[in-house]
């Protein structure tokens, strides 16, 4: 594939911590990222999407030697289960970095060096809190009430050598970044942080000696660079900067989709280092700190370029990430994608987090949108239209006579692909959805409005013929913008409608088609409706 003149966009995740079972807030993060790459892929972009686990730290030692196993024994299990989990949601990450990676430990400790030899490291002793769930050292000054700010725990007093990171010294170079320009948002987040840097930026401990499951320090082996150096690199390391020979990138997957180019590129090995900078960072608002503070501080120091956006989003919010059997509230992905598909989960959690909002999870929500809009609005939208364009015209129908309401329909479905783009440019996913489904419900409305059975009645067979080819290129058109978001539901569709399933917006949303022939098949059943009552009682007893 020739990628020479292409546009790049390069988007990662968080990479996340293999310490316990994957839940419905990890894939949030991960299926919105790879709804963006999807939709860039789609708009001509080359993209790198970049995920992966972060292995290193304290709390991982510390699961594992409760195991009585290694702690390589103990992620290995997990990192596979992760890679399980986004098969099963189709999240077409083009490469997936460990922190455990021989490549990647190179590159910290050469990042590490180039940072000590700048003079931006040096050796001290740190006094302090330490909050051992987040691996994080903390000041007086940053504690909450005495607690952890990030996650509201006990912190405990510290004090050991280390080498620390100035980061006083960039503090107001970013603060003025972050005043000047988007580099983070939703705003309000970057309004915290420049507070933050106004109380005051102290130098961060970047280094233990207390355990050693990490990164040695090249110069100094007893000390092991603390997670969030080594976490943080991965955006920069997996492209292989700062790699042995500089440019080779270890983390690239096989395209898994040559067919609809739906998922990954096959990326040559030195055109990867030129993904950096990255277009999009996106996580949750715990870390928002570490990447639009800390993070910059160290690009900065290195030389390199900030990535040009930070996207900072809510929570999914449930009884403390457990599955509750009271209420049913199933929140193992694995579960949910296998009872009702994984388009039906991707759905759920794209369109339910308002944009830098945090939402509740409740099971009953999840069951009554997979009703309300995949089944009522999607399912009969597609139902409804072909069984009458089968029923009136034997499959087939070719654009015809309009009416008043027909140029203003045909226009709403025109404007889709703009409207959805600027949404998709705010990283709003939500909106990005939503604004799909509306035109979805609008084109139920509009069946009612036009009435086809009433117009085949009195003979008005042109008309019926428009009004049925709108419906389908409505059809055409939502389902060709649904493909970044949902990613086995659009392929069902073009099958039914019978058309040759589109792979770049431009040829498919810039050609409207003349006539369609549909077939005279059994009309298709998207998704089948739950008994929602029923569904619960189910759900109640596997959250057991
Ligand atoms: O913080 N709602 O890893 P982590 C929404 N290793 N998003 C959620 C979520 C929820 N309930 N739960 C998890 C780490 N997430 C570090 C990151 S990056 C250099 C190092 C998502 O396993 C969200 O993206 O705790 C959040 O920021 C991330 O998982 C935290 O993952």
């Amino acid at each position: 594939m020739n990628t020479k003149n292409k546009k790049k966009y390069y988007i990662t995740t968080p990479i996340y911590y293999p310490s316990g079972a994957w839940h419905i807030g990890h894939c949030y993060t991960t299926v919105a990222c790879d709804a963006i790459a999807r939709f860039k892929r789609m708009q001509g972009y080359e993209v790198f999407y970049l995920t992966g686990t972060d292995e290193h730290g304290q709390k991982i030692l510390k699961n594992a030697t409760e195991k009585g196993i290694t702690p390589i024994e103990f992620v290995n299990p997990l990192v596979e289960n992760i890679k399980e989990l986004w098969s099963v949601l189709d999240i077409s990450y083009d490469g997936f970095i460990r922190t455990t990676d021989e490549f990647h430990k190179k590159a910290v400790q050469n990042i590490f060096t180039r940072l000590y030899e700048k003079g931006d490291i040096y050796k001290s002793v740190y006094k302090g809190k330490y909050c051992a769930p987040c691996e994080t050292f903390l000041t007086e000054t940053q504690l909450k009430d005495g607690n952890c700010p990030d996650c509201n725990r006990e912190v405990n007093d510290a004090e050991e050598e280390a080498y620390f990171f100035r980061l006083s010294k960039y503090g107001e170079q970013i603060k003025k970044h972050l005043s000047e320009t988007d580099f983070l948002v939703p705003k309000a987040r970057a309004n915290e942080m420049i507070k933050f840097i106004e109380a005051g930026l102290e130098d961060l401990a970047v280094t233990r000696t207390s355990f050693d499951w990490g990164v040695k320090v090249p110069f100094d082996e007893k000390h092991v660079i603390y997670v969030w150096i080594d976490a943080l690199s991965n955006y920069i390391t997996a492209l292989g900067h700062f790699g042995k020979e500089n440019g080779e990138c270890s983390v690239m997957c096989e395209p898994r989709d040559k067919k609809t180019n739906n998922n990954t590129t096959l990326h040559s090995p030195l055109s990867t280092l030129q993904f950096w900078p990255a277009d999009l960072h996106m996580m949750a608002k715990e870390i928002t700190r570490f990447h639009a503070i800390i993070w910059p501080a160290i690009l900065l120091s290195l030389e390199l370029s900030l990535p040009k956006q930070i996207y900072s989003h809510g929570w999914i919010l449930f009884d403390g990430g457990k599955m509750s059997k009271s209420v049913g509230n199933v929140v193992d992905p694995f579960i949910l994608s296998e009872r009702y598909s994984a388009d039906a989960l991707r759905y759920f959690l794209l369109s339910e987090l308002s944009y830098g909002q945090d939402s509740n999870y409740s099971s009953e929500q999840f069951l009554t949108k997979v009703n309300s809009d995949l089944v009522n609005d999607l399912g009969n939208l597609t139902k409804r239209t072909l069984s009458m364009v089968k029923q009136y015209f034997k499959g087939k129908v070719k654009i015809g006579k309009e009416t008043e309401h027909c140029k203003d329909f045909i226009e709403k479905v025109n404007a889709l692909n703009g409207q959805v783009d600027e949404k998709i440019k705010d990283n709003d996913v939500a909106k990005a959805i939503s604004t799909i489904f509306s035109l979805i419900s609008h084109s139920n409305k509009y069946i009612d409005l036009t009435a086809p059975w009433a117009l085949n009645k009195e003979g008005k067979f042109d008309l019926l013929s428009s009004v049925l080819f709108n419906l389908l290129e409505a059809i055409r058109v939502s389902s060709t913008l649904l493909k970044p978001f949902l990613t086995k539901t659009p392929s069902r569709i073009f099958e039914a409608i019978k058309i040759k399933e589109p792979t770049d917006f431009k040829k498919a949303l810039h050609n409207p088609k003349g006539s369609y022939n549909v077939g005279t098949n059994e009309a298709v059943m998207l998704f089948p409706r739950l008994d929602i009552k029923k569904e619960l009682e189910e759900l109640a007893s596997l959250a057991e």
